[in-house]
């Protein structure tokens, strides 16, 4: 008797040195995020839980819980470092206040392309990453937002004819640009933003034209200038905790369907850009390119919250804009 136990546990402890895996049981995480269930964001967020599923056997189940039902979008990031929810989808550039580097994405015409956009991304990376492993959070995967427009009443000439406006912001960023065009900024989020349109606290913002579809901004909005400013990311963001309770191979399975969310959408993004703003011409809006005025002015704003942005986000702000620069194809 005395005999069997020793053998079984070093048996076990044989098994726990050679790194062969315990049987984990299965674990389940709830996944807050904060855009709509037919936004592509969440479609592929859908995509990513059913391909963790299966690269997992079934030990890992994620429930994605859209439209802000779980927490705000601005509440998200600390609901997971709090671990009240073990995932979350956030949008970077709310998060500038916190950290500048959150919003190197945000800065509008520093990266206005996805190719920009992705080199941008593989600059900021590291940096990121960094500053989120210090929070308690890994970084899983991130996705552009299609370039970002302005929506507007009325034709546009310059930034002159947005002076004094509603203008609806989703992060500092946006805020600033109100600040520096006259405008009077409001923050809401998207999952507000239809009622907000409703009872006319909001005039005129920048944002894609899948946030423009989703809120079905061309009920009230006639014009939307396709400036592609820039192209802010949502990052789907887990809690170290959460992430080392699993086993090895299901955290292999994690980041296998998380490097295959990130492939797809990038890809679908740029894909539904030109979906959207086909269906919002279908539905009665002018797709305009900006006029030459309004480009410039714009870029201003531009040049000025980048040496703001540089300014505050100190030598690592420098070492990422220096590197997508660097990383440039020759002209
Ligand atoms: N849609 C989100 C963020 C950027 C975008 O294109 C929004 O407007 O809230």
């Amino acid at each position: 008797m005395m005999k069997r136990r020793t053998l079984s546990l070093l048996a076990i402890g044989l098994a726990g040195s050679l790194g062969v895996p315990s049987a984990m049981a299965q674990t389940k995480w709830d996944l807050a995020s904060a855009y709509p269930i037919t936004n592509f964001h969440t479609e592929n967020l859908q995509q990513f839980a059913k391909d963790v599923d299966a690269a997992t056997s079934g030990k890992l189940k994620i429930t994605v819980h859209a439209n802000a039902s779980l927490f705000k979008a601005n509440e998200i990031k600390r609901a997971v470092q709090g671990g009240q929810a073990p995932a979350g989808e956030i949008l970077l550039p709310n998060f500038e206040n916190e950290n500048p580097i959150f919003g190197a994405d945000g800065i509008p015409f520093l990266a206005t392309s996805y190719a920009d956009s992705k080199r941008l991304y593989d600059a900021q990376k590291p940096v990121l990453e960094k500053l989120l492993n210090a929070q308690g959070l890994r970084l899983l995967y991130t996705v552009a937002w299609p370039p970002q427009g302005i929506y507007a009443k009325k034709e546009l000439a310059s930034v002159a004819d947005l002076r004094g406006i509603k203008w609806r912001a989703y992060s500092p960023a946006t805020a600033k640009i109100a600040e520096l065009i006259g405008a009077q900024p409001v923050t809401i989020q998207a999952a507000e933003l239809s009622q907000a349109m409703a009872t006319g606290v909001v005039e005129s913002m920048m944002t894609s034209g899948s946030t423009g579809y989703d809120s079905k901004l061309y009920e009230s909005i006639k014009y939307f200038y396709d400036t592609q400013a820039w192209l802010p990311k949502n990052a789907v963001i887990v809690s170290k905790k959460a992430f080392d309770a699993l086993d090895k191979p299901a955290q292999d399975g994690l980041l296998k369907a998380a490097a295959e969310a990130e492939a797809r959408g990038w890809k679908v993004s740029a894909e539904k850009n030109d979906w959207y703003k086909k269906a919002l011409t279908e539905k009665g809006m002018k797709i305009l390119p900006p006029s030459p005025k309004l480009v410039a002015d714009m870029r201003q704003v531009g040049d000025i919250m980048l040496a703001d942005w540089l300014k505050k986000a100190g030598p690592d702000g420098e070492a990422i804009v220096a590197a997508y620069r660097k990383s440039a194809p020759a002209k």
